[in-house]
C-alpha cells in the first residue's frame, strides 16, 4: 500500500489490534468496542476544554483535538479513538460558510440550489488539510498501539445540510433537486464526494487505521433513488481511499434496506443501527461481511440489568457475522451518564473471545 512506513498499521503498531482484527473478520481474544460520539457532551472533561471554543474552532485547533480525541480512551478504555472532528470540517476547510451552533448542528448561510451556486463551489486542496493532518499526526503520537478512526460524511448527508441550509428530517429539497434536476443533483454530490474524499484520505495517510464514511440521513431515501442518485457518488468517497488498505466502514441511520446497495458502494464493514438486529443484518448483506453495532443508546438510559442483556443479545447476534465491532445505533446522546459507558466496556471486555473468524 502506499501507506507511509512509519504509519500505525504498517509498522505493526495497530495491525494486531482487537479492532482490526475484527474488521479484518478474525477471530479476537475479546470483543472490540467504540461509541459513535464517545468524544463530546456525555463527558464533564470534554465541557471544560471545549468552553469558550466554538466546535469548528476546536476541530482546526491541532492539540485541542488530541486532547478530546484521548478523553474518552483514558476514561472508557475503549478499544478505538474515533478522530475529533465533524462531516462539515472539509466544507470549512474549502470556504463554504458553515457553523455548528450549540443545540442545532451544521447551518450553512448560503443554502446551494441554483447552477450558478453548485459551479461556483471552490475545490478543496491538499494544502487547506494541514490542521487536520498535524492533529492525525499528533493524536496517533499519543494513542500508542490503540487504532485512531478517521471519518468523513457520505455525500447525500453532506449535500442535505448544503442543500437544505441545516438540519432537516425529511430533506424535501434535497431529494426534490435529484428528480427535478438530475444533473445539477450530480454535480453537487460530485463536488461534495470529492471534497470528503480528500478529507478522509488525507486523514488516512496521516496515521488512521480504519475509516468510516458516515451516511447518517440516507435511510430517507428509497433503495431506488438510493441507487440511482447516491450509490455512485459514495463509490466515489470509498474507491479514493480503497488503495490505502486500510478497513472502510460505512454507517447510515435506518438503512435496513440499503444495507446491501451500500455494501456495494466499496464498503469492507457495515455499520448497523439498532432498528435492525445483526443477524438478520448479516441475511441481508448475503453473509461474509463484517459488522458493527448496534446497541439502541436508549438501553444506556434503562439500568444495568436492561442494558447488559441488550449487549449479551448484540454478542450474540454478531456472532453470525466473520467479524463484529461492538457499537451503539447512534452516537452517544449528550446526557448519558459517563460511568455507564465504562461499566459496558468493562462487560463486554469480559465476556470471553469474541465472535467470527473464519
Ligand atoms: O458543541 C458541540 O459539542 C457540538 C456537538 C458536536 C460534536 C461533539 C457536533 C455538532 N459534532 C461533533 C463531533 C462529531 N461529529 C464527531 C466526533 C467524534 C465522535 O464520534 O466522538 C463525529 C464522528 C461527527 C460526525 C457527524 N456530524 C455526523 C455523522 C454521525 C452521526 O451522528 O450521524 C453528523 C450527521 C454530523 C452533523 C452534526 N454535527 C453536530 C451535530 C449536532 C450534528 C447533527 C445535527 C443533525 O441532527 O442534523
Amino acid at each position: 500500500t502506499p501507506l507511509p512506513d512509519d504509519h500505525p498499521l504498517t509498522s505493526g503498531r495497530t495491525a494486531d489490534s482487537a479492532l482490526i482484527r475484527s474488521y479484518r473478520g478474525e477471530r479476537a481474544e475479546r470483543p472490540a468496542v467504540w461509541f459513535m460520539r464517545q468524544a463530546g457532551r456525555s463527558l464533564p472533561e470534554y465541557r471544560a476544554v471545549r468552553a469558550g471554543t466554538a466546535m469548528l474552532d476546536a476541530c482546526l485547533t491541532p492539540d485541542l483535538v488530541t486532547e478530546i480525541t484521548l478523553q474518552p480512551v483514558r476514561r472508557h478504555g475503549v478499544d478505538a479513538a474515533i478522530f475529533f472532528s465533524d462531516i462539515v470540517v472539509p466544507l470549512k476547510l474549502a470556504g463554504i460558510d458553515v457553523e455548528i451552533r450549540p443545540g442545532v448542528g451544521p447551518v450553512v448561510a448560503d443554502p446551494i440550489r441554483t447552477a450558478a451556486q453548485v459551479a461556483a463551489l471552490p475545490e478543496l486542496t491538499v494544502d487547506q488539510l494541514t490542521p487536520i493532518v498535524q492533529a492525525v499526526r499528533g493524536t496517533v503520537a499519543e494513542l500508542g498501539s490503540t487504532p485512531l478512526i478517521g471519518f468523513a460524511g457520505a455525500p447525500f448527508t453532506l449535500a442535505s445540510y448544503l442543500v437544505e441550509g441545516g438540519p432537516s428530517r425529511e430533506h424535501l429539497h434535497t431529494k426534490a433537486m435529484m428528480h427535478a434536476a438530475p444533473e445539477l443533483w450530480n454535480e453537487l454530490a460530485g463536488w461534495v464526494a470529492r471534497t470528503t474524499a480528500t478529507f478522509l484520505r488525507g486523514q488516512v495517510l496521516a496515521g488512521t487505521s480504519a475509516a468510516q464514511l458516515f451516511d447518517s440521513w440516507a435511510g430517507a431515501l428509497s433503495l431506488a433513488d438510493y441507487r440511482t442518485f447516491v450509490q455512485p457518488h459514495s463509490a466515489h468517497v470509498l474507491t479514493a481511499v480503497a488503495d490505502l488498505g486500510v478497513p472502510r466502514i460505512h454507517f447510515g441511520v435506518g438503512t435496513g434496506e440499503l444495507l446491501a446497495a451500500m455494501h456495494e458502494a466499496g464498503a469492507d464493514v457495515m455499520g448497523v443501527d439498532h432498528r435492525i438486529p445483526l443477524d438478520v443484518a448479516q441475511q441481508r448483506l448475503g453473509g461474509g461481511v463484517p459488522v458493527q453495532g448496534n446497541i439502541d443508546p436508549a438501553l444506556l438510559f434503562a439500568g444495568r440489568d436492561a442494558l447488559g442483556a441488550a449487549a449479551t443479545a448484540v454478542l450474540a447476534a454478531g456472532r453470525t457475522a466473520p467479524g463484529h465491532v461492538v457499537n451503539l445505533g447512534h452516537g452517544v446522546p449528550p446526557e448519558t451518564d459517563p460511568d455507564v459507558l465504562t461499566w459496558l466496556v468493562d462487560l463486554l471486555h469480559s465476556s470471553g473471545p469474541a465472535g467470527g473468524g473464519s
